[in-house]
């Protein structure tokens, strides 16, 4: 098949996603188009049958706001023109799914171009949810020729909000167990941690969902029993603040903030817990990648997390915002040679056996054979 993707090219879960299918779908044989107005960060489009388009965006000084939907739209017809595309594949509604509902339409006189939407999270549970973007988020679900979701909850959290009576697939997020996979040498770990130092992870684009200053304050409690150090990985708008609550906990020594990274697997299995303690999770990629790794999540009960992971079994789940119940959860976790132990190899069971990419890629190509009608 020969598929146009289009996505936030950013640091962001959604982004990743549709890198990384994209990568598998070439590596299978299929002719990829990435549409984006940046090379997304994972890609290299050096790899054999992956293509970049980007998308200009002129900026005309009457333009208060650029039309970069408008923009994409047209790239999109173009490309799908040029190279002969099947379909598109646009992740995160908003606007991806309008612009290729527009270039559907400027291609219609001459061939059929169908278009599946993949919902993300905050493209439905925030954004579309704001009163300016409701109607159309609507309208481009309902206009979709496909529509997948990434949990079960976000399926159920669309038709709820929505009222869209479309069929949305649920095709759980995915991750490469070679590429995630757990190193029982723990190689680098002491550039980072001292001996016998316990090391825990976050992974985020520190937005004020992912709520980071949580990980400051679950690293405080830990400390109070364990000696442990916290490698905070990625950037945003959480991050000055949570720098000063490091100084103001008096654990700043004790947390590194790495910044934006690549290659992330290199971290996660170094450490021995994954924070996450979002207020909101659709999926939680991050998690995925850390149980691949073998690493186990202590993270919040929201969402779609507990269809990633069983508490008590491959990680912990508590409340939103409960700091002391997620510090206990770690220090069980750290504290018990066998416990982490048993995690981690679930933990790895459990992303080889429901969510590895061998497992869901196949289900992304039957789905588009669904939709082109094949
Ligand atoms: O979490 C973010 O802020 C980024 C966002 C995105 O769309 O880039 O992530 C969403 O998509 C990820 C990939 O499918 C999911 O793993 C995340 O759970 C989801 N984030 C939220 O629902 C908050």
């Amino acid at each position: 098949m020969r598929i146009g993707i289009t996505c936030y090219p950013t640091y962001g879960g959604s982004g990743i996603v549709a890198t990384e299918l994209g990568l598998e779908l070439a590596d299978r044989g299929h002719d990829v188009h990435f549409i984006t107005y940046a090379n997304p960060i994972r890609l290299d489009p050096y790899i054999p049958r992956i293509h970049y388009h980007e998308v200009e965006v002129s900026n005309y000084p009457l333009f208060q706001y650029p039309p970069y939907c408008l923009a994409l739209a047209s790239r999109m017809a173009e490309v799908a023109e040029n190279y002969k595309l099947d379909l598109l594949h646009v992740h995160y509604a908003i606007p991806h799914s309008m612009s290729a509902y527009m270039a559907k339409q400027m291609l219609a006189a001459k061939r059929r171009l169908p278009f599946v939407t993949t919902l993300h999270g905050t493209d439905i549970t925030l954004v579309g949810m704001d009163p300016s973007y409701f109607g159309i988020t609507k309208f481009s679900i309902e206009q979709s020729d496909g529509v997948t979701s990434i949990s079960e909850d976000l399926r159920r959290h669309t038709v709820e909000t929505f009222g869209v009576e479309n069929e949305i697939r649920v095709l759980h997020n995915f991750v490469n167990c070679e590429t995630y996979a757990p190193d029982p040498e723990k190689q680098g770990r002491s550039r980072f941690a001292g001996e016998g130092q316990k090391l825990l992870i976050h992974l985020s684009n520190f937005r004020p969902v992912k709520r980071v200053l949580d990980c400051i304050r679950i690293l405080a409690e830990v400390r109070k029993h364990e000696d442990a150090k916290l490698l905070m990985v990625g950037d945003g708008p959480d991050r000055t603040q949570a720098e000063h609550l490091a100084a103001q906990l008096g654990v700043a020594d004790h947390v590194e903030f790495l910044g934006k990274q690549n290659n992330v697997q290199r971290l996660i299995r170094i450490a021995d817990v994954l924070l996450m303690p979002s207020e909101m999770e659709s999926f939680g990629l991050a998690g995925l990648e850390a149980m691949a790794c073998g690493v186990p999540v202590v993270g919040t009960r929201v969402g779609g997390v507990p269809e990633l992971i069983t508490p008590g079994v491959d990680g912990f789940l508590e409340a939103v915002g409960d700091v002391s119940g997620q510090s206990v959860r770690v220090l069980e976790i750290v504290e018990n040679p066998d416990v982490q132990r048993a995690m981690a190899t679930a933990a790895r069971r459990t992303a080889e056996t429901r969510f590895a990419t061998e497992r869901i890629i196949p289900m992304y190509e039957g789905y588009y054979a669904e939709v082109l009608g094949r």
